[in-house]
């Protein structure tokens, strides 16, 4: 596969510039393009530049908004909600997060609802962020029905990722966060545009067969991963991030959606502890314990979640990213002439 080398700045400016010639606020964009570039630079290709193809689709479908203003709302001390208006969920993220974590110093945990927004991003750069502040966090959201609970074959849950991150003083944080799905659908999407097949486990065909074909998984049913674990955490994700903040479940935004195969449009939630308020006075213990347990983890020559990321980051920090030159002509295809 030809690929071509960029830097991040250029993948930056490139996503800046597909989202507002096609009528995205600058603001929104940039919030976009920091979370698309932060993706492409630790090579999680499903949230990176691909990703520029499904926003510019959502925006000339005209559902969702390129320019409303996030509304931040304060339910109860701990609880902020930011009705994002039908704008995707970036700048939404990017104003309430300063709430949220204010929040959280103060109480000790502190909530986010996220609402009416469209999302497509990983959510590692959110709980990545909150742990940049100190606090330990966790964010869900779900997506469109596309995932069939364990046992069945049909379509209830979205690929509903979980994301954690835990702060680790002078050191990079511990973070995790994946779909419940056995893989996310950006993923799907990218082996069928490579022309390859996917790993059986993944997803079955509509008529509820086990396939390797990834255009038969996306017209049947994805599977969630760990069988009747990963459906009960997926089923939490639609109650905590739809019904508790009165937003939609994936079935819901698959409706919204008509048809139109625009980003899932739904809500999220973040919740944040601080270690200093939960720790009193016992702070430096915890993060001994902590720290013993993340050496156990790697003296045995496991990895700690993310390490392959940070790996990508400074590698793309020093060399820039590796893009496949189709979908890369097929991102600058999307700025009008
Ligand atoms: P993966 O199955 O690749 O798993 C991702 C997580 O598991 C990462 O934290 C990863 O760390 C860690 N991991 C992978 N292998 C190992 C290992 N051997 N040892 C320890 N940890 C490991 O990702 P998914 O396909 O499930 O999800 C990919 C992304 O898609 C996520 O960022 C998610 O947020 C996003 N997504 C977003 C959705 C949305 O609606 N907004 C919907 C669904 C998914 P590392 O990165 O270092 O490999
Ligand atoms: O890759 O499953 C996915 C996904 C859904 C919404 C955004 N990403």
């Amino acid at each position: 596969m030809d690929v071509v080398n960029l830097s991040l700045e250029a993948v930056h400016e490139l996503a800046v510039s597909v989202l507002t010639s096609n009528g995205m606020a600058h603001d929104h964009a940039e919030a976009i393009a920091t979370v698309i570039t932060a993706g492409q630079r630790d090579e999680c290709h499903s949230h990176g530049i691909y990703r520029l193809l499904v926003c510019v689709n959502s925006l000339r479908k005209g559902k969702l908004s390129g320019g409303a203003r996030p509304e931040i709302s304060h339910l109860s001390p701990a609880v902020v909600r930011v009705n994002a208006h039908f704008a995707y969920s970036q700048l939404a993220f990017a104003q309430g997060s300063k709430v949220l974590v204010e929040n959280a110093r103060r109480l000790g945990i502190a909530a986010m609802a996220i609402t009416n927004c469209f999302h497509f991003s990983a959510l590692w750069p959110e709980v990545e962020a909150l742990a940049a502040e100190g606090l330990a966090a966790i964010a869900m959201t779900p997506s469109h029905s596309w995932v069939a609970p364990a046992g069945g074959t049909k379509p209830v849950f979205g690929t509903n990722p979980i994301a954690f991150a835990w702060p680790r003083p002078g050191k990079l944080p511990f973070v995790f966060d994946f779909a419940t799905s056995a893989i996310a659908r950006g993923d799907i999407e990218l082996h069928r545009r490579a022309g390859k097949s996917i790993p059986l486990g993944w997803a079955v065909d509509e008529a509820g067969a086990p396939t390797t074909d990834p255009s038969a998984a996306m017209h049947g049913a994805m599977l969630t991963f760990g069988g009747h674990k990963g459906s009960a955490l997926a089923a939490m994700v639609e109650l905590l991030a739809g019904s508790l903040i009165g937003d939609l479940t994936s079935i819901e935004s698959q409706k919204f959606d008509e048809g139109a195969g625009a980003t899932p449009c739904h809500g999220e939630l973040l919740i944040a502890f601080d270690p200093e308020v939960f720790g009193a006075g016992r702070r430096a213990e915890g993060d001994a314990y902590a720290e013993e347990l993340f050496a156990a983890i790697v003296g045995q020559g496991a990895r700690l979640p993310s390490q392959r990321r940070f790996e990508a980051r400074a590698r793309s920090e020093t060399n820039g990213v590796f893009v496949s030159a189709q979908l890369l002509a097929d991102v600058e295809a999307l700025i009008p002439a």
